[in-house]
């Protein structure tokens, strides 16, 4: 399938992973690229020199097209943005903030740089700091989220901006991409349905988690810290919100989360950690490869756009 996105990166299929801390690592992101969509690393908060040695593993391990994501909060986002350049990454995703600071030296080096948007203003000023496509992602959506829903930014994002929307937040199969198409995206980025992949190096019982999820598992912690994040619903979150709805200081707050991704993908420690996931969730409900998600995708995709004509 051919849009303005498989076109901008070269890709063979408009499907991007999302990239998720801890959970977008090498393995991963060169298993979607190889199967024909765009596999992302997940700089998240790790540390350069482990990004850099991140993006040397994908590179040997496929010659498709590849991208990093910054989590712009990492405090290391300075230096991962010059070893972007340094090792000719040739797209960029960002997340959790503004990278206007980047925008020129990327540009420069041949970069395609595709920011996270949850807003419309937030799209406006992107493209006009010089984004070549931007990622509009719904509340839907795993990890940290804006206010907006998919259904209702998608398109006041695509009528907004001249250049390619991709949409992210509540898609899993190829009713969501079909969907998201009809929105005005001409692409669309999932994460959770990626998770629970099996090139995915993430704890079996985080998967677990994921695929025995319903609809209404997840819970969004942090709304008053002005941090939110959509995760599944477990001793963690339980505590978490009693003692966000008690007046917990911010410090309280964030120290039960120091480190509870980590504990989630890497221990599985589905008690203490962060169960970051989507919505979407609920319709996750098998282990399979890269290839197999993004083939299947796409069918369902074809048939949902053939027969868009007929509902009974
Ligand atoms: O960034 C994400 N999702 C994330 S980042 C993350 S990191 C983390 N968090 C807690 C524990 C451990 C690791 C987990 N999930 N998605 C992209 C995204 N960006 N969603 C929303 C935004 C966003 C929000 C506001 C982008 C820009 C923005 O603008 C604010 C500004 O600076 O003007």
């Amino acid at each position: 399938m051919k849009t303005r996105v498989t076109e901008l990166l070269g890709i063979e299929y408009p499907i991007i992973q999302g990239g998720m801390a801890w959970v977008a690592e090498y393995n991963l992101a060169a298993a979607v690229s190889e199967a024909g969509g765009l596999g992302i690393i997940g700089a998240g908060g790790a540390p350069d020199e482990f990004v850099r040695e991140q993006i040397q593993k994908t590179k040997a391990a496929t010659k498709k097209p590849f991208g990093v994501n910054i989590m712009l909060m990492n405090p290391e986002a300075d230096r991962i943005a010059q070893v972007i350049v340094e090792e000719g990454v040739k797209v960029v995703t960002t997340g959790a903030g503004n990278p206007g600071k980047y925008m020129a030296m990327w540009k420069e080096a041949g970069v395609r740089v595709i920011p996270v948007v949850a807003s419309v203003a937030m799209a406006k000023l992107m493209v006009r700091s010089g984004a070549d496509a931007v990622i509009a992602e719904g509340m839907e959506s795993g990890g940290h989220i804006g206010s907006a829903t998919t259904m209702t930014l998608v398109p006041q994002v695509a009528d907004a901006v001249d250049v390619p929307v991709i949409a992210a937040g509540g898609i899993g199969d190829g009713r969501g991409f079909a969907a998201a198409m009809m929105l005005g995206a001409q692409a669309v980025q999932m994460g959770t349905r990626f998770v629970v992949a099996k090139e995915s190096v993430v704890h079996p019982a985080y998967k677990e988690k994921i695929i025995r999820a319903k609809d209404i598992d997840s819970e969004i912690t942090g709304m008053s810290t002005g941090h939110p994040v959509r995760q599944i619903r477990n001793q963690m979150t339980r505590e978490y919100l009693k003692l966000e709805k008690a007046g917990a200081s911010f410090e309280e707050l964030e120290h039960i989360t120091l480190g509870a991704l980590r504990k989630a993908v890497v221990d599985g420690d589905t008690v203490n950690g962060t169960l970051m996931a989507g919505q979407i969730a609920g319709l996750v409900s098998k282990e399979q490869t890269c290839k197999e998600m993004i083939e299947e995708i796409m069918s369902e995709a074809e048939t949902c756009l053939e027969n868009g004509r007929s509902f009974c």
